[in-house]
This record gives structure tokens, sequence and C-alpha cells, in this order.
């Protein structure tokens, strides 16, 4: 079993694979290294939705249905909101509105985002490490046909991400800097786990800074991958649409071509076990949608076995 996991998130999807992982190994073992592309200020607070879906899935708090947002709460801010005649379109629930509270009041103070996120981890009882990105601030932008530019929140939310995208743009990806621990977890990791999230919304946006790219393109652990698309068709949300927008294979074999030598291995679904001979690296076939706990434990399970025989493999080959 491996002694130090580390997981590259994005939103629900992600989280899912996370908590499995979290639930499968030891409770100090994971760190989560999440995208903070789709952070932005809504009414003065700095909302940061992939933390969140990860910190509450892990803190067994998240919403059942939609993934994001907490369980049991409720909407009498946005509803207040709607009689003011704003528009409301971003559906921060009112327990929500508790952490961002904090994590606006704590940046304000001029705290960095990593020690927030775990503070707020630790304060949930999470004993995984939950890290952002960056603590510098990197914004997706996601330029459409129809509305020209867009924030993410706007073309994801607001445009229920039906805008055609011509192009997407990592602002401040650039300059921006591994927070830290991150490239510490990365070097020391046994396992690193690609989650699967969009690869171009939610996972890009942490392969564009730079030292997290070289950190994974010189490992020593290997770097499994669960594909996001089942049969051409992405579980939630907008990955499938999106690659093919972007001129790329909106299929399973399109995602393992996407990341390329960053992978040691690929899982893709049952649905798709006729695509294995299109993809290059190794693959595994499996169950991957992931209904409840069970599935989640028995995906990251499978998947800390397949990172096992993979480094027993390169230690025989003396690699
Ligand atoms: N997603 C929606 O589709 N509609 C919402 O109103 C919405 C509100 C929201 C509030 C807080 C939060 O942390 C996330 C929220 N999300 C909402 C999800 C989120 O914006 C996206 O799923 C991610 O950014 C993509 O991973």
């Amino acid at each position: 079993m491996p002694r130090r996991v580390v997981a590259l998130a994005g939103g629900v999807g992600g989280a899912k694979l996370a908590d499995g992982l979290y639930r499968a190994l030891p409770s100090d073992a994971l760190t989560v290294v999440v995208n903070t592309g789709d952070d932005f200020r809504k009414y003065g607070l700095y909302v940061s939705p992939d933390l969140d879906t990860v910190l509450y899935t892990l803190a067994g708090l998240a919403h059942p249905v939609n993934g994001w947002g907490l369980a049991d709460d409720t909407r009498q801010m946005i509803e207040m909101m709607k009689l003011y005649g704003d528009e409301a379109w971003f559906g921060l629930g009112d327990k929500d509105l508790a952490t961002n509270l904090l994590r606006t009041e704590a940046l304000a103070n001029g705290q960095p985002l990593s020690v927030i996120t775990q503070d707020l981890a630790r304060r949930l009882g999470i004993g995984a490490t939950l890290l952002p990105m960056s603590d510098d601030q990197v914004a997706t932008i996601v330029d459409t046909v129809e509305y020209g530019s867009q924030n993410f929140q706007e073309y994801f939310v607001r445009f229920r991400w039906q805008p055609v995208v011509k192009r997407l743009e990592y602002r401040g990806s650039e300059s921006a800097a591994p927070a830290p621990g991150v490239l510490e977890a990365l070097e020391s990791a046994d396992l690193i786990v690609i989650c699967p999230s969009n690869p171009v919304l939610s996972i890009e946006p942490i392969l564009q800074i730079r030292q997290i790219r070289e950190a994974l393109q010189n490992r020593r652990a290997p770097c499994l991958c669960v594909s996001p698309i089942i049969a051409g068709s992405a579980l939630k949300g907008p990955a499938a649409k999106l690659m093919a927008e972007l001129g790329m294979r909106a299929t399973a074999a399109g995602v393992a071509d996407y990341y390329g030598d960053l992978l040691d291995g690929f899982v893709i679904d049952d649905a798709d076990h006729a695509s294995s001979q299109d993809i290059s690296t190794r693959v595994w076939v499996s169950n991957i949608v992931m209904r409840d706990a069970g599935d989640r434990i028995r995906l990251a399970s499978e998947l800390l076995a397949w990172g096992t025989e993979l480094r027993r493999g390169s230690e025989v080959r003396g690699q």
C-alpha cells in the first residue's frame, strides 16, 4: 500500500475519488492539490469552489445531489438578493457563507490561501492535507463565440456552460508559484493520481504552474489517471463538449493523449474497453462510475494496488 499519495483534483468527480483515497488510506497519507482557477469574488467574498467541494466531500458534508455546496443548506441570502433585484446567478448557500466569510477575512488579514485551507480542513476534522495549487491568483478565462471573454464562473454557472468555447487562458499562471507543500508532496509521493476531473478546466490550471508540471515530469512515483469521460460523455459537466470545441477527441483515449507522458497508467470504464488499443500508456479497465462511498473506496483501492504493482515493476527494472 503506498504510504504517501498525492491527488490532483478539480470539482465534484475529483472530490469523489479523493474521498475514496482518503477512506482507503491511513488518514494522514493523502495530499490533495486542488485547482483554484475557478476562484472568484462574489458579493465581496473570495469563493474557492473546487477547494470547498473537496473540503466538504472529505468532511462528509457535501450536498448529496449537487456534489458542490453543503448538505441541508438553505437559500435565504440568495432569496433576499433576488428581492433586491440582483440576478443572484451564483447559488451560495447560507451555511456555505460561513466558509467563504472565514476565508475572506483571513485573506484580508494577510494569511495565505494554503494556510487558511489547511486550517478549515483541520477544523472540520479532516486528516488529509488539502492544498490549493498556488497561493497566487490564477484565473481561468473562457473565450466564447457568443459572449467573448468570460471569467470561469460566468461561463460555467451563469451561462450553464452553453456558449461555444474558442480558447482558454489561465491568467496569472506564468508567474504563479506552487503553494508551500505541493512540490514536497509530489517529490516524496509513492503514487500520484490525476482525478477524473475536467482535463482542460480543472487539471490544466494546475499543470500550467511550471514547477508543478516539471515535478510531474521528473516524478519518481507512478502517475495514474482515471478517465473523466465514459463512452464519449462526461458524467457531469462540460468536459466532452469543451474538448470537442477545442478540437480534441472527446473520448477516454483523447484524455490519455492530452496528458501524454505525464501518465504511467490510465483507468477507463468497462464501457470503453474496446478503446484500450488507442491508448499509448498502460490501461486498467474497471467500473469507474462512483455512485456511493463503496464505489469510491473500491476504485481508490484498485488504484492503490495498481500503483504498488507499478512501483514494484520499476524497482525490478532498476529504474
Ligand atoms: N454550480 C452551479 O452549477 N450553480 C451554482 O449556483 C453554484 C454555486 C456554488 C456555490 C459555491 C460553490 O463552492 C460552488 C458552487 N457551484 C455552483 C459549483 C461550482 O461553481 C462549479 O462546479 C465548479 O467551479 C466547477 O468545478
